[in-house]
This record gives structure tokens, sequence and C-alpha cells, in this order.
């Protein structure tokens, strides 16, 4: 049997066999209802899934309360060990878990795979965290007296994450959040279970191995009620989320009520800058990669293209080229470079762009046109590249396809701010070999984004930056750098070493 024959029944089976075996910690959460799931590949049936109910996950959340209590007192060092032994796990399980994403998400192979070494990296980052959650000491201003600032276990994290990434965002999420001291949450998107409760077998299998509380980390399968939930309950400290703006919108709404924390990874609508000086042939390599790539659906796919216009021909003549020339089709099948659209809901929404920015004077370069036969029954398009007279209602929009609106710019000054007239905040490329434009462009007058590259992409960010953006995209920092702090919480502790009580700021108190 191929690898894509027992990857499909093992997690046949595993979506089966719900709840027991699968579960740990939820171990009786599920409904009688039972939802079908098709791949996106072909339109095939996968199996079924049954969804947690309130009372499910009210009893998960006090699991995990538990298990926090006691997961904030071990060592991180020894937390660290732990998801040493989730990495192992990994390692072993990599290519079947690279197939399953390919399966359940229809990315191609080497990105799945990119996916699962984005998971290994991650354990990677944190298990070297383990033993660096470095606070500080401050000096006072008092005499014998000392400030030192901790950072401490949270408590419950809730993660929300979307199909696009159906690992590797849960593991930016939870690698942190685990050597930080605290217990977790998954809910993950209802189109890529299969991927979560894969995740969430081999997550069990280190727990167990490390005696770690069974119900550390736990898999809630649930849609947006679900969600809700667990952005009210009190006992849940944390709620990172990534899918659209309007998800992020209604999960900092509900926070709020609580004043909860909320770590929001949003929408992106995210734009490169193609400047006189840019090597044009790198340049169309990236824009070809971070637009087409993933089909389109990455919250960093490039959706807008700014081009001097002394150079806008010959670039566009070139990805016209490319992208005629690209691979559409199953993406289990070598030399293939875009699989299906996660559904046909998402191809009628990239239609219904292409038309409208058609009313709105845009002209279709590529894309479109009908697909070669042959293709299974999935939601397969043709990438497509769209000149816009102006940046119009249709471009100010992130819709999740591969659509490449082309904007032309004279002046550097308008290119920037075109690049910052969105509502979303998240990446953005500059195409230039030019000194001036560069220090512009990542200074404080140029682009607005939480990420910023040069001669590359706006997609496939490494782990090792803080990854998120501004504006509507939520403002939260995940992954590397210093994101790990959003998952704890700092003291400052004022130690009296002395024997007088001298106060702060002079204060006199006289009894
Ligand atoms: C996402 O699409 O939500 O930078 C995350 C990238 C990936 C992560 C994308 N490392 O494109």
């Amino acid at each position: 049997e191929s690898i894509w024959q027992q990857t499909r029944i093992a997690h046949w089976q595993l979506a089966g066999c719900w709840p027991a075996a699968v579960l740990g910690g939820l171990a009786h959460y599920a409904d009688d209802t039972r939802h079908p799931l098709k791949s996106p590949i072909d339109a095939s049936e996968l199996g079924w899934l049954s969804q947690a109910t309130h009372a499910h996950t009210l009893h998960g959340i006090s699991l995990g309360s538990a298990a926090y209590k006691e997961w904030r007192l071990i060592p991180a060092a020894k937390r660290g060990q732990m998801v040493a032994t989730i990495a192992e796990k990994v390692r072993e399980r990599r290519t079947a878990l690279a197939a399953l994403i390919t399966l359940e998400s229809g990315k191609i192979g080497s990105e799945a795979d990119g996916e699962v070494q984005e998971w290994l990296d991650m354990c990677d980052f944190a298990i070297g965290l383990s033993r660096q959650l470095h606070g500080l000491t401050i000096a006072s201003e008092r005499p014998a007296h000392l400030l030192l600032e901790q950072w401490q276990p949270l408590g419950v994290v809730a993660v929300i994450t979307a199909f696009n990434f159906p690992m590797a965002v849960w593991a930016w999420n939870a690698m942190l959040a685990l050597v930080c001291g605290n217990a977790v949450i998954w809910k993950p998107s209802e189109k890529t279970p299969l991927c979560a409760l894969a995740v969430q077998q081999l997550v069990n299998e280190a727990l167990a191995d490390c005696a770690a509380p069974p119900a550390l980390c736990q898999l809630v399968n649930g849609d947006a009620t679900t969600g809700s939930q667990l952005v009210n309950d009190p006992r849940v400290a944390l709620i990172s989320a990534t899918g659209s703006c309007a998800m992020g919108l209604a999960v900092a709404r509900l926070a709020a009520k609580r004043l909860a924390r909320t770590l929001l990874e949003l929408g992106g609508n995210n734009a490169a800058i193609v400047t006189p000086s840019a090597d044009l042939e790198l340049a169309s390599r990236a824009i070809v990669f971070a637009a087409a790539g993933t089909c389109g659906q990455r919250c960093t796919s490039l959706r807008r293209l700014i081009v001097h216009q002394s150079v806008l021909p010959q670039l566009l003549s070139r990805l016209v080229n490319a992208y005629r020339s690209l691979a559409i089709g199953d993406p289990r099948q070598p030399g293939v470079l875009v699989g299906p659209l996660i559904n046909k809901d998402a191809r009628s929404r990239m239609q219904a762009a292409l038309a409208q920015a058609q009313t709105e004077g845009g002209e279709l370069l590529t894309g479109n046109e009908p697909l070669p036969c042959g293709l299974p029954d999935g939601a397969y398009v043709r990438p497509a590249i769209m000149a816009m007279p102006a940046q119009t209602g249709i471009v100010m929009q992130e819709t999740f396809a591969p659509i490449l609106y082309v904007l032309g710019y004279r002046q550097f000054d308008q290119a920037i701010a075109l690049n910052n007239a969105v509502a979303q905040g998240l990446s953005s490329a500059l195409f230039s070999n030019d000194l001036h434009e560069l220090g512009q462009f990542i200074g404080p007058a140029g682009s607005d984004c939480g990420l910023a590259n040069v001669n590359t992409g706006t997609s496939g960010a490494e782990i090792g930056g803080a990854f998120g953006g501004e504006k509507l995209t939520g403002g939260g920092r995940e992954s590397g750098s210093d994101a790990w702090k959003c998952y704890m919480r700092r003291t400052t502790n004022t130690l009296n070493l002395g024997q007088a009580l001298p106060l702060a700021q002079g204060v006199v108190f006289g009894l």
C-alpha cells in the first residue's frame, strides 16, 4: 500500500474510533452527530467526526486547569524535555504527518513537509527557550532593596487555528505555551480535524512517556460556538486565535467583556513593491511563490503588486509566462506546484472577486481560464493576475485565493502609501537594490506591517522572528523572538533585605 492509502486508512480509523483512543483528557467528548470529512484533492470522503458539546468543553477546561496547576510547578527545563519527546515522535512520523496535511488541506508535498519542519523548528526553539525564560534584576532607589522581574506560567491557553496551517500554527502556540508552564486547549479548523487528531495522538503519547498530566494538551473539535465558549470561560487565561479578521473581531469583542488576554494573528492584504533597480528575475520567482504558492491560501500570501511604471511591462510579461507554466493539479503528484482551494465556496469567492475587479476597471492578464481536464473533483483554479487602474474596493479586501492585483506607481512615497492604505498590516516586501529605498521601507516612515521583507517575498517566514501584524491583523506576535512573553505573566517583586522601612519616592509616614 502506498503511504497515501495507509494515511487515509489510518486516519479514517482514527476518526472512526473516536473518541476514546484519541482524545486523552477529553475521553468522552463527542456529540451524536457525524460530520463527513472530505479531501479538497478529489472531494473523496475521508471519514466522519463528531464534535464536542458545551458540557464536554466545560469539562475539558476543568481538566486543563487542574493539569496547569501541576505543570506550573515542574521546572521549565524539564518541561522542555517533554517538548523534546514530542519532537522525537514528530521526526519518526514526519512523512505520514506531511501526507495527512496534503490530504486534508491540499497543499503540495514540499510545503506539507515544510510545515512539519516548522513544527520541529518550534520544538527546537522552545527547548532552548526552556532554559532561558529570563527575568530581570532592577536596581532599587532604596537602600538594601532589590527589584525582581519574574515570568510565571499563565494558565489554560486556548488555541484557535485555521485550515491552511493545520499543524504549524498550533505548534507555534503550543510548544511555547508548554515550556512556559501552561495547559493548552486547541480548537482546530472544522476543515482540518484529522490533522489535529493525529497531532493529539502523538502528543498524548509524549505526555504519557514523560508522565506529564494527560490533560495538559487537549483537543476540542467544534465550531464557532465552541470557540466562543473558550473565549468566555474565565478559567482560560489567554486566547490565541489565527484566522480571518472577522473571526478575530468576534473573539476580541467577547474577550473584552472580561478583559481577557488575546493574541490575534488575522488576515493580511500583503503587498510587494518593485522599484526600477530591482533584479526582475529574482523578484518574479519570489512573487510567483508568494502569490500562487499554497494556492494563495496563506495569511502571508502576496495579494497586491505595486510596480514602478518603467519596469511594469517587463515584469508583467515574466509573471504571465511563469503563471502559464505553473503545474496545477493533484498535490500528491511530483512537479505539481499549485493544489486545489480548500473547497468550492472558496472558488466561488475567487470568481466573484475577479468579476468585481473587472467591474472596477480591472484587466485580467492571466488566470480563470478553463483548467486542463483530468483533474480530480476538487476546487482547482488557475492563479490570476489582474491589472488594476487604482486600489479599488475589491483590492482593499483579502480574498483567500490566488489573485494578484497589479498597480503602477511613479514616486516611491506613493508606493509606500499604497502599501499602507489597506486595513490589514501583516506582511510586505520590497524588491530594490537602492539603499535609500530600502532604508525608507524598513524605517519608521516605511511599511506599517509586522513583516517588512527586502528582496524576498511576503510569505514563508522563519520561526525565529516574531510573527504577526498590525491594524486589522490583530497586533499579536507568535513563534520566535520574545513572543514567549505573551504566554506568561510578569511579576515585579520588591524585596526589602534591610532592617529599616524606607518608602519609595521618599515618602515619610511617621507613626
Ligand atoms: C498563516 O498563513 O497563517 O510565513 C501562517 C508563512 C508561514 C506561516 C503562515 N511560515 O507564510
